[in-house]
């Protein structure tokens, strides 16, 4: 008993409390978001069958034929290849419907696939459910067919129209995609949009032209090397993290005959997984349905190496569970130690007490061991805080840098030669408020070209 009593006396001296949130947070939904990093986006419509990005509304629609539409086959890919996501363009700026909107014939009702009485992004809603893949959709604001496009007010209530149709019949949505797109000139009513995504679909995030996500501002899957999450300044900033959206076919978003030579390289898309997931960004790829209406074939085996190769890498933490010592520990709880950052456990981290923004943790490997990646994950539940850090590595006399890099975000992801050191030490040079760091991990990258 009295053993017992002491015991908890201790661990009451040592209960830290954690620390406030610094600045904006993320909503639990943006949480959940940033988790799942990797997203398919779906360019399918009218301009499949025209080799055309942007028709001008006027296509027929009977053109538009898929011959062998299957939404399972989108999803079946998306889920084998590590992607958690799905934005499926329920219209494009060409007006063209994929769903039967009773607010115009403009769409799958006067086209001859399933005798005009199809549902494509019923098909894909469905079929995400069944996968377990989050479902998006796009609505184009950019009407080129609707004739009250050009009453801004009129349209307003038909857009709303449109949405109403989308965020009602096909079950949750996780994500609304507003492009902005041929929108210049033309007064939209977004205010009313988003009330109305809110009410109908509290839990979808509202990207581009909207307030949850940003755009990373190219289409080249890059986001920069430094990337706050935080758009705005003062009272005025707040959580907006960034989507990479860019087509694995280097040139087109819709699908195109005989273009199939941009498809990227693997070499391409490693960089640009890097250089989108691994700076904190989530990546948004398009993948274009062919005219069958299924993912192509050489997409689908490049979509695989990709996952092939980074999923390899990522299997096993070199550092998970090594023993681990901290230049700080928040009120000395085991609740914030390093270990914290080795254990796998995502709700976990590593923080030092207020105040102390520079602090490093050395992680001993047990003997020597050779990696070439590393990874870095900010709690980013309590605000981003690293603006600089170092990983480096002990060469036997002393330390030697590997890697130096600014914000850490979400996730950072750094590749470099191989390293064989037996100790490591992440340092944090400089911070907003005491870091909080989620995990840390070291891998060794062997299938990359
Ligand atoms: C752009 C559009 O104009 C392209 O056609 C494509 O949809 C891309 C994702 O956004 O703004």
């Amino acid at each position: 008993m009295m053993t017992r009593c002491l015991l908890l006396m201790v661990s009451a001296v040592n209960a830290a409390a954690p620390p406030e949130p610094y600045g904006p947070v993320p909503t639990p939904q943006q949480l959940a978001w940033q988790d799942m990093e990797y997203g398919m986006f779906c360019h399918f419509g009218i301009n499949t069958f025209h080799n055309e990005e942007w028709t001008d509304g006027t296509k027929d629609p009977t053109t538009f034929n898929p011959t062998a539409f299957d939404a399972r086959q989108w999803v079946a890919v998306a889920r084998e290849v590590g992607i958690q996501y799905l934005v499926v363009t329920a219209k494009h700026h060409d007006g063209f419907c994929l769903f039967p909107s009773a607010h115009t014939d403009y769409g799958v009702v006067s086209s001859p696939w399933r005798d005009g009485k199809g549902d494509a992004v019923k098909e894909v809603a469905d079929a995400c459910r069944e996968g377990g893949i989050v479902f998006g959709f796009y609505l184009s604001p950019w009407d080129r067919h609707e004739p009250r496009y050009a009453d801004p007010p009129a349209y307003d209530v038909h857009f709303r129209n449109q949405l109403t149709e989308l965020l009602t019949n096909y079950g949750p949505v996780g994500e609304v995609w507003f492009d902005g797109a041929g929108s210049k000139g033309h007064t939209y009513d977004w205010a009313s949009y988003y009330a109305l995504i809110r009410e109908r679909q509290p839990n979808a995030l509202i990207a581009i032209c909207g307030p949850d996500i940003r755009w990373v501002g190219n289409e080249d899957g890059l986001a920069p090397e430094t990337l706050w999450n935080i758009e705005g300044e003062g009272d005025g900033a707040v959580w907006k993290p960034a989507e990479c959206d860019v087509p694995i076919r280097g040139s087109h978003w819709f699908f195109h005959t005989n273009d199939e030579k941009s498809l990227r390289d693997i070499r391409g898309l490693l960089d640009i997984y890097y250089r989108s997931v691994g700076n904190g960004a989530t990546l948004l790829l398009n993948v274009s349905p062919d005219r069958r209406g299924l993912l192509p074939d050489s997409d689908v085996a490049r979509l695989r190496e990709l996952w092939s190769i980074v999923s390899d890498t990522y299997k096993t933490n070199l550092a998970l569970g090594k023993a681990v010592e901290a230049s700080n520990v928040r009120g000395g709880d085991p609740v914030f130690a390093p270990a914290k950052m080795l254990d796998g456990d995502p709700d976990t981290y590593w923080a030092t007490d207020d105040g102390v923004t520079e602090a490093s943790v050395v992680v001993d490997l047990g003997g020597p061991v050779t990696f070439n990646r590393a990874l870095i994950q900010e709690h980013i539940a309590l605000g981003q805080r690293v603006e600089a850090y170092g990983i480096e590595y002990w060469d036997g006399t002393g330390w030697r840098e590997a890697v130096a890099g600014t914000t850490i975000g979400h996730k950072r992801l750094h590749r470099f030669e191989d390293i064989t050191a037996s100790k490591v030490r992440l340092a944090i040079k400089q911070a907003k408020a005491c870091p909080t760091i989620r995990a840390f991990g070291l891998y060794r990258a062997t299938l990359e070209p």
